[in-house]
């Protein structure tokens, strides 16, 4: 039986000289028909992005730079990632590396 709704925390090698006074906001990849939606996101220091399988096969979500990676995601697992650090972070799907997309984090 598979477990729905899975929650984990990713230890974050890209965590450090992140603002106190950040912002919290969260926003939302959708991993949908084999694709990353949005495929390049901009976000502000401290945000968090949730990437969410929206698919019926699992993904995995990791950055090119190995700064943060999942486990494989099953359908509707959430993977948290927090930037705090400005830069741009390309990612893939380590399971079907054609997957990428990046964020782009700036002040
Ligand atoms: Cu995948």
């Amino acid at each position: 039986m598979r477990i729905k709704q899975v929650l984990f925390i990713i230890a974050l090698a890209v965590a450090g000289y992140g603002d106190a006074s950040a912002s919290s906001n969260v926003v939302t990849v959708a991993i949908s028909n084999f694709t990353f939606q949005p495929t390049d996101l901009k976000v502000k220091v401290g945000t968090t992005v949730n990437f969410k399988n929206e698919d019926d096969i699992p993904h995995r979500v990791a950055a090119t730079d190995g700064s943060f990676y999942s486990k494989a995601l099953d359908t509707d697992d959430v993977a948290h990632v927090t930037f705090n650090k400005p830069g741009v972070f390309p990612y893939f799907c380590t399971l079907h590396p054609h997957m990428q997309g990046k964020i782009i984090v700036t002040r």
